[in-house]
């Protein structure tokens, strides 16, 4: 397999792109890893690098950013700083979530609009790609300063967005309050009722299904990947990071399947709890996250469990791991850990949470690795199936949108094996969701000319 650093084409191409986007370090390793998979593809393919398919791929549609002026509860005004990347939208309308964290910047919102674009790819839905948000940190706000900065977000948003143009919806630090708000203020300026956002409340357009999406779609996932080695989660120890929305369901639908979840995580430390948490614990984490919007460290206090404070949860020893916090949380260290306490199976619910040498320890050990624009695909689809929802003017029952996920999550495992499968019988995953999310894409792109 050709790599960048053997390939003239390849080296050329991640020099330029690193000139053209200065200090954007997610940015790059996002292309970096996509551009490794497609060198060969690309080569044997000649229309692809004639028309230039990865430079423009690279180039985002559209970029919007704006100031979003607020008043906090003390009458203080505050200023934050708005993003919408626009990224492809060569087989639908731009798609993809608004994260609000302090951390946000260009060259992270980028490298999530980037991956997103091959993700929706792999739904089989009519999507495009994009990403926004907020350097905004809803953490310790009430909840009428969440509502006066989504109402000063969505005043600028509002002109850029329409249910046939972009539709964003939630991410880190963007769940259905804020979705909420932000439909809100959408509908009074533009004075309209349409799906312009996914992950609303179920009574005013959301679907069923969609808060569990996520987590739900990367267990199937994992499902799919462990069957292949006639295995399952059945008995199963899983160490997962992050309480949020998505850790929350992958641990519901781990310990459906039969598995124990042994962790969670936020961004002070990680909980160990060797009984498993059960469904009623869970309980517990989901009023706690959120509703209460506490630590994870209460968890340790309320049930007996071991705190790890300012740590990470992967020196646990697991059979699987299913990051679902945020990118670069699992590194090369981290990754050999996992490997030498007998792990078999990483499954990324987050975004790009293993770096590149941690993604390179996977792939030596040969266990089964999925990354993120295949594993987390499950929040979109529902999405994209919410979308269709709201077009309908109907709303289907859980049992049909459950239905669906699980299809498109093993539809998504079938492309991976397709295009992913090596010689010796390996399923390279990575390259199998890259090449597999390029083709549609670059077909389309093909096909409209040059856009
Ligand atoms: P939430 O805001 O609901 O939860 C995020 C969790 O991750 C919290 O526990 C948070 O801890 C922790 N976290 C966030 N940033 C950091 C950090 N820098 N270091 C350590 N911990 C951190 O977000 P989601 O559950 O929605 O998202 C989690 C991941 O899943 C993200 O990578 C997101 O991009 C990805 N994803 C989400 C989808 C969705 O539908 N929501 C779809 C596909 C992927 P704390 O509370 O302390 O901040
Ligand atoms: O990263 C992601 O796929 C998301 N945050 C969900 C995007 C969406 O439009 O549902």
């Amino acid at each position: 397999m050709t790599s960048i650093d053997n390939s003239s084409f390849g080296k050329e191409f991640m020099n330029n792109l690193i000139n053209r986007n200065p200090g954007e370090v997610e940015f790059h390793q996002a292309v970096h890893e996509v551009t490794e998979s497609l060198l060969d593809f690309i080569e044997d393919n000649p229309k692809y690098k004639n028309a230039k398919i990865l430079e423009r791929m690279s180039e985002a549609e559209r970029i919007i950013i704006f100031r979003v002026p607020w008043q906090d509860d003390k009458g203080e005004v505050q200023i934050n700083r708005g993003y919408r990347i626009e990224m492809n939208s060569a087989i639908g309308p731009y798609k993809g979530g608004l994260r609000f964290h302090p951390t946000v910047n260009l060259g992270i919102l980028k490298f999530l609009a980037f991956e997103q674009v091959f993700k929706n790819s792999l739904t089989t839905l009519p999507m495009g790609g994009g990403k926004g948000g907020s350097d905004f940190d809803p953490k310790q706000k009430t909840d009428g300063e969440v509502m006066r900065f989504c109402q000063s977000f969505m005043t600028e948003l509002s002109r850029h967005i329409g249910s046939n143009t972009d539709v964003p919806a939630g991410d880190i630090g963007v769940g259905g309050r804020e979705i909420g708000f932000l439909f809100g203020q959408y509908k009074r300026i533009r004075n309209e009722f349409t799906g312009v956002l996914t992950g609303k409340g179920r009574e005013w357009g959301g679907s069923l299904i969609r808060p569990e999406a996520t987590g739900y779609g990367n267990v199937y996932f994992a499902d799919e990947m462990l069957k292949t080695r006639n295995d399952s989660f059945k008995d199963k120890t899983v160490t997962i990071s992050g309480s949020g929305n998505v850790a929350q369901f992958t641990t519901e639908k781990v310990t459906e399947l039969g598995g124990k979840v042994v962790t969670l995580s936020d961004s002070s430390g990680f909980i160990y709890d060797a009984d498993g948490i059960d469904a009623e614990k869970l309980k517990f984490v989901m009023r706690l996250k959120n509703i209460k919007r506490g630590r994870i460290e209460e968890y340790a206090k309320k049930f007996g469990a071991e705190y790890h404070p300012n740590k990470r949860p992967w020196r646990i020893k697991c059979d699987v791991a299913l990051p679902s916090a945020t990118q670069n949380e699992i590194n090369k260290e981290e990754a050999e850990l996992l490997i030498n306490n007998g792990c078999i199976c990483v499954s990324e619910g987050a975004n790009m949470p293993s770096t590149p040498d941690a993604v390179e320890v996977y792939l030596k050990n040969k266990i089964l690795y999925g990354p993120g624009k295949a594993a987390n695909a499950g929040g979109v689809s529902v999405s994209g199936l919410e979308m269709s929802q709201n077009s309908l003017r109907m709303s289907w029952t859980r049992e049909e949108v459950d239905g669906h996920l699980k299809r498109i999550m093993q539809d998504i495992h079938s492309t991976c094996v397709k295009y992913g499968k090596t010689k010796d019988g390996f399923i390279n995953y990575v390259d199998g969701a890259n090449i597999g999310g390029f083709v549609k894409v670059a077909e389309a792109m093909l096909a409209q000319g040059l856009v």
